[in-house]
């Protein structure tokens, strides 16, 4: 899906007719000192669950004998890779297919090419057939490239993308004679945190979208109910400097209110181009993605299988295991199991970082005219209406009795009259 806002810039900024933040007095003249311009790869708002997936400024313009110093941005990994003649290598393998890689560890493991730094002589780039130049697997966690620097020898157009995102996340470097005019790398830098401000006024419109797919639940024959939470989500939408992917790192919905004998359903979004979990630790240690053995990184086995029985109790790791998109969606259900009330957090294994994080609201009581805990979602709506579970409801229906202090991820946890809620919901 696409929104065409900007539209008449990005086709004037594609025939360059648009040269964004730079004026002719703060131009930078020709200059004997090389200069290093820094990039910034990805944008990720990690309280939020929202990652940009491009290059900021998308396209830098340098002198000859200049230096590119990328500098890591997100949790959500990502490379930065000069292909030139070389095809798109898979960021996974069957660890089966690598020479020298022992399969008994597990089965999938990353492209030793494709996470490893590749880095030319002396780090200088000169591009031609087979210019391969890659900086290795980018993220914050221990162990992975936080910064990538190379010297352009030679003039041109070079294009480099993300191993990780594919063709949608790639950015360029315009290397040109010392002859000519060029931004500065202040003003360079200036230009990457004006396309980022951009990109982020651009995040409310996917969030809209994004929550139109939440699926309400489904009751069942013997009075369950069926919960269906949704993995991710991915929309291109365009920018004044061209097409930006942007992932919502999320479940949708996040927080949900179960009953032992519910049905949980997991499913990767038909939106989502991201491989993802949904696991609950119960209190164990998260298990890191990569397992480092030799030379190799291989995925680590606790990720890519999936864990513990269908029925959810409190103890023990239970997790979807690696799910890849594809069609059919992969699905992973569990039952709630006999279990304790209160508060059940899950997460993704790969994004909790990014934010990928929800919570099961475990409440035992069916009787309509018991209290319930319910979620005061919002405070303070339009017209004195407040927002309790995601439902809008007129505060005069509702009566808060017990209201417990601090917060529960992005909420504050009360427990609200349910004869209240049950007008409520009539008044809606
Ligand atoms: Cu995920």
């Amino acid at each position: 899906m696409k929104r065409f806002l900007g539209h008449t810039a990005t086709l004037l900024a594609s025939i360059g007719l648009l040269l964004p933040a730079m004026t002719m007095a703060s131009q930078r003249r020709s200059n004997p000192a090389p200069q290093t311009y820094t990039v910034l790869v990805g944008l990720e708002q990690s309280n939020k669950g929202v990652d940009v997936e491009a290059y900021f400024p998308r396209s830098v313009t340098i002198h000859v004998g200049d230096t590119v110093h990328w500098v890591q941005n997100t949790y959500e990994i990502h490379t930065v890779t000069f292909l030139d003649g070389v095809q798109l290598p898979p960021l996974l393998l069957p660890s089966a297919e690598v020479p020298g890689a022992d399969p008994a560890i597990s089965p999938l493991m990353f492209n030793p090419g494709a996470v490893r730094p590749s880095i030319p002589s002396g780090g200088v780039y000169t591009g031609g057939v087979g210019a391969f130049a890659n900086s290795g697997l980018m993220g914050l966690e221990p162990g992975q490239v936080r910064e990538f620097d190379l010297t352009f020898a030679s003039e041109g157009t070079f294009v480099y993308i993300c191993l990780v995102h594919g063709l949608a996340m790639s950015g360029q470097v315009v290397v040109v004679s010392p002859e000519e005019a060029i931004a500065s790398p202040n003003q360079a830098l200036a230009e990457g945190r004006q396309q980022m401000a951009e990109a982020l006024s651009l995040v409310p419109g996917v969030v809209r979208d994004a929550a139109a797919q939440i699926v309400p639940p489904a009751t069942n024959e013997d009075g369950t109910l069926t919960h269906t939470v949704l993995l991710g989500y991915g929309e291109t939408v365009v920018s004044s400097f061209g097409d930006l992917m942007m992932d919502l790192m999320q479940f949708f919905p996040d927080k949900l209110t179960v009953r032992p004998g519910d049905t949980v359903t997991f499913e990767i979004s038909p939106e989502d181009t991201e491989p993802h979990t949904a696991t609950f630790l119960n209190g164990a240690e998260e298990p890191p993605v990569g397992l480092p053995v030799g030379d190799f990184l291989y995925v680590n086995p606790e990720v890519l299988f999936p864990q513990g029985s269908d029925v959810l109790t409190r103890t023990g790791i239970y997790s979807s295991g690696l799910m890849l998109p594809g069609t059919p969606e992969p699905t992973y259900s569990l039952v709630v199991g006999d279990i304790k009330p209160g508060l059940l957090p899950f997460l993704c294994l790969l994004h909790d970082n990014s934010g990928m994080m929800g919570e099961l609201m475990v409440v035992r009581d069916r009787s309509p005219r018991a209290s319930r805990p319910c979620y005061l979602t919002k405070p303070s709506l339009a017209g004195s209406h407040i927002e309790i579970s995601g439902m809008k409801v007129h505060s005069s229906k509702v009566t808060i009795i017990a209201a417990k202090n601090g917060r529960m991820g992005r909420m504050t946890l009360v427990t609200v009259a349910a004869v209240m809620v049950t007008e409520a919901l009539k008044s809606r």
